[in-house]
This record gives C-alpha cells, structure tokens and sequence, in this order.
C-alpha cells in the first residue's frame, strides 16, 4: 500500500471524525520519514480544497505527556486556517473524543530556518506570544497510537484557540509561568512552562530543526503552538474549561454539541 493510499484513508477520517485502527497495526516497516510523507500528503488534500497553512505545531515536548503515551521524542504537525476558533467555543461537532490542553504560542515578523538556531535567532524572529488552548483529537481508536500512527495523523491536531491579547516576549520567563486549567470551576491539571522541552523558545528551536530536515520553514506570520503545558482533558457538551495564564489573564471556553 502506498503512502498516498494511507494519507486518503487519514483524510476521510478525520474529515467524517470516524475511528481508525492504527496504522502501524496494518502495513508494515513504517518509518517517521514515510509517517511525516502521509502527514504531508493529507494536508496537501485540505489546501486542495482551498484551505491555508498557518503555522505550525509541536506536539510531545513534555515528559508527563511523552509517558502517557509511550513515545519519547517530540513530534510535530501543521496548522491550518480551518483549524482556529475565532471564537471561545468549541464545537463537538466533526470531533472524536476531543481533549484540550494549555500552550504557549508564538507569532513571527521574521523567517526562521536552519539547523543551528539559537534562542537569540528565536527572539529576534517573534513579534509576541500569546496564551492558546489546543483541541487534539487523535483519529485512532482509544487515543492510543506509536509515533509514526500520530506523525501520519499530524500529531492529533484538531482546532486551535489563541487569546486576543499579545504579550511582548520580554515580558515573561515563560519557563516560570503557572498555568492553571479548570474544568467547570474545579482544578483539573497545573504545569510551568518549563514542562515545554524546559522552556517553550527550546520547543521553537526544535520545530525549526525539524522543518529544516524537510526544506521547510516557520514563515512570517505564522503561528506556532510549542506543545501542551499540562496533560490534555477529555471535553464533554456543556462543559465550560478555564485556563489560567500567570500574569497573562484567563481563556474560558465553553463546549457544546
Ligand atoms: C499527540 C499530540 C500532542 C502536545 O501538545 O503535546 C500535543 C497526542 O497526545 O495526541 O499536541
Ligand atoms: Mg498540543
């Protein structure tokens, strides 16, 4: 079976939000680089049809959440246009079993590419950051995957919320950030953004290390989400979720069928 062939399959899943037994369970001697080639061939079906890369997003950047799913590397995905909620609500519809989870995002004014960036070509390349919550939705039965299964799913992404407000990258150790996530009104996970590969600038250095492998780049004006602070929630209708950023005010989102 060709790559093609399981991108078309991913794609029909995660288009009709139906399960999927894993890939890795169905064709032999998978590696990432041919689960990176599906990741890319499925999102090529959505700008097809219209749809726009945004940015980019870096998944498993944390030990808790690399054991929880048996993985020990960091992963990434691409974002889409038709992946953002421009509005604090989330919709079950087209949804599996959705989680959410707390991220960081930065935003770019300059082009980042390479294999040997440092924190500093990080700074000098971000316009803000910004407190995001991620929805992932692995497309796999029972949210259980291997790295290549959630690689060719690209890394479980489904929508994306960013706050209205911007922050200056100065303005924050974000490794020292406290986040606090709350499911209707009773504490469900805390983390520091030094759960993100130590410090979120790391899960950026990484992403670009990553894309350079692939010829690509993080672009000006795109976003990217460094990885989920916490372990991520399963979200139910009518819940209401708030996460609190230290010093960079609340997201409260509200869910619904
Ligand atoms: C993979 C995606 C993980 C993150 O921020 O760690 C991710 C998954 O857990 O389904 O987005
Ligand atoms: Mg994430």
């Amino acid at each position: 079976m060709g790559l093609r062939a399981i991108a078309d399959e991913i794609y029909q899943h995660q288009m009709t939000a139906q399960e999927l037994d894993k890939i890795t369970l169905r064709y032999d001697g998978l590696t990432v680089d041919d689960a990176y080639a599906i990741q890319q061939l499925t999102i090529q079906k959505y700008t097809n049809q219209g749809d726009r890369l945004i940015g980019w997003k870096m998944g498993l950047t944390s030990k808790a959440k690399q054991q929880s799913v048996g993985v020990d590397e960091a992963i990434f995905g691409h974002l889409l246009e038709s992946m953002e909620l421009t509005n604090p609500e989330i919709s079950l519809k087209g949804l599996i079993h959705p989680r959410v989870e707390p991220e960081i995002a930065f935003v770019f004014k300059h082009r980042l590419e390479g294999t040997r960036i440092t924190p500093r070509d990080v700074w000098l390349a971000t316009e803000c950051v910004m407190p995001a919550v991620e929805v992932i939705d692995s497309r796999y039965k029972n949210f259980s995957f291997t790295l290549v299964d959630v690689i060719a799913d690209n890394a479980s992404s489904a929508k994306f919320y960013v706050a209205d407000q911007a922050f200056s990258p100065y303005q924050f150790q974000l490794d020292k950030l406290g986040v606090v996530m709350c499911r209707n009104g009773e504490v469900a996970q805390t983390g520091a953004g030094a759960a993100v590969l130590g410090h979120p600038v790391r899960s950026i250095i990484e992403q670009v290390h990553m894309l350079s492998r692939i010829g690509k780049a993080i672009e000006p004006g795109m976003v990217v989400l460094t990885g989920g602070i916490t372990e991520a929630i399963y979200i139910y209708d009518q819940d209401t979720i708030s996460v609190q950023f230290e010093g960079m005010g609340d997201i409260e989102l509200s869910v619904h069928a």
